[in-house]
C-alpha cells in the first residue's frame, strides 16, 4: 500500500501557499484532460486505420491516395481560426484581465500614483538575479523604490541606488540571502458606525488595530475577508537570463537583463520556500537556489524598521562575507 501512496504522492501537486495558485493547478489538470481526449481520439483512429488498411484486405497498395483537398482545407481553416482567437481574444483579455494595476502593485503606478494608491500598494520587492544567486532591493517604510543610476554601481552599492534621493534613503538591499515578503490578511469593514471608515473598505491587521485604538473597540464592525494582499516582485537580471521559480506559490517567470517584469502573488501561509532557477544560466545553475520567506505583517514592518535604521553597507558586508565563506 505504501508503494501506491508513494506513487500518488509523486504525481500530486506540491504544497500550495498562494491564494490564486489553485487556478494554475486547474489549468494543469485541464491541459492533461485535453491531452487525454486527444490521445484517446488518435489511438482509436490509429487502430481503426490498422484494421481498415490491413494487408489481407488490401493486397495491393493504393499509390494514388486521397485526391480531394477537404482534409488540408479544414486543417488550414482551423489553424486560421485558432490564430485569430489567440491574437484577438487572448490579447484583449490578457490586457484587461491580467494587467490591471489594482490587482498588483505596479511600480510605475506607485511612483506616479495618488497618495491613496501609494498607501495600498507598498508590497514591492525588486529582485535582481545574477550568476548564481538572488538579490533583493526593498523600498523601505515609504514603500517607494529609490531610483537607480549606473554610475553609482560599486561593491558597496551593487544596485546603484541613489541614496540621497528622497525615495532611496530608506531603501534596503540584501544580497544573496532570504527574500522576505509579507502575508497581509484583509479585514472588510461591514459597518463603519460613526467612524470615518468606508463600508467595504479593506484594512490590514495593523490598520485594523490602529483603527480600534483610534475609535475604540466596538465603534465599528470589520470581519476577516479571507483574501490576502498582493505582493509584487519586480524581476530583473544583472547578467544572463534566469528564471524565478517558486513551486508552492505557483510562480515562474524569466528574469531578463534590461527588463523589469512584475509578477504578483498572494501568499497565504508563512514559512520559507525554495526558489530555483528554471533557466539554464551557466555552470552554477544547479546550485542557484534561494529562499523566499513569507512573514506576518507585524514581522514585515518590524524587519523593515530594523533594516532601514541599520547602516545598510554593514549588512551587505556581513552578507557578502558569509557568501564568500560558503
Ligand atoms: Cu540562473
Amino acid at each position: 500500500m505504501e508503494f501506491f501512496s508513494n506513487i500518488i504522492e509523486a504525481f500530486s501537486f506540491p504544497e500550495l501557499v498562494s491564494q490564486d495558485g489553485g487556478k494554475v493547478d486547474g489549468l494543469v489538470i485541464a491541459v492533461h484532460l485535453l491531452m487525454l481526449v486527444l490521445f484517446l481520439g488518435w489511438i482509436t483512429y490509429y487502430f481503426a486505420a490498422l484494421w481498415k488498411f490491413r494487408s489481407t484486405r488490401n493486397p495491393k497498395a493504393d499509390y494514388k491516395g486521397v485526391k480531394n483537398k477537404n482534409v488540408t482545407n479544414s486543417v488550414e481553416g482551423a489553424v486560421i481560426v485558432a490564430e485569430l482567437i489567440l491574437v484577438v481574444v487572448a490579447t484583449y483579455y490578457w490586457n484587461f484581465y491580467v494587467n490591471t494595476a489594482d490587482d498588483y502593485a505596479n511600480v510605475s503606478a506607485i511612483n506616479e500614483g495618488s497618495e491613496e494608491k501609494r498607501k495600498k500598494d507598498l508590497h514591492v520587492v525588486r529582485v535582481t538575479a545574477e550568476q548564481f544567486g538572488w538579490n533583493a532591493h526593498y523600498p523601505g517604510l515609504d514603500g517607494r523604490l529609490g531610483p537607480q543610476e549606473k554610475a553609482l554601481v560599486s561593491a558597496d552599492n551593487p544596485f546603484g541606488i541613489v541614496r540621497d534621493h528622497v525615495d532611496g534613503v530608506d531603501d534596503i538591499d540584501v544580497l544573496k540571502s532570504d527574500i522576505i515578503v509579507p502575508m497581509i490578511n484583509n479585514h472588510r469593514v461591514e459597518n463603519p458606525g460613526e467612524t470615518d471608515l468606508k463600508l467595504g473598505e479593506l484594512l490590514t491587521s495593523m490598520e485594523l488595530k490602529a483603527a480600534e485604538a483610534k475609535f475604540g473597540p466596538g465603534s465599528f464592525e470589520a470581519v476577516e475577508d479571507g483574501t490576502v494582499r498582493s505582493v509584487t516582485i519586480d524581476l530583473t537580471s544583472k547578467d544572463v537570463i534566469h528564471s524565478f521559480k517558486v513551486l508552492p506559490l505557483r510562480v515562474c517567470q524569466d528574469a531578463i537583463p534590461g527588463l523589469n517584469i512584475p509578477i504578483h502573488f498572494k501568499p497565504t501561509k508563512t514559512g520559507r520556500y525554495l526558489i530555483t532557477c528554471a533557466q539554464l544560466c551557466g555552470d552554477g545553475h544547479a546550485r542557484m537556489r534561494g529562499v523566499i520567506k513569507v512573514v506576518t505583517e507585524e514581522e514585515w514592518v518590524e524587519w523593515q524598521k530594523s533594516e532601514s535604521s541599520e547602516d545598510s553597507s554593514s549588512v551587505q558586508a556581513s552578507v557578502s562575507a558569509a557568501d564568500e565563506k560558503a
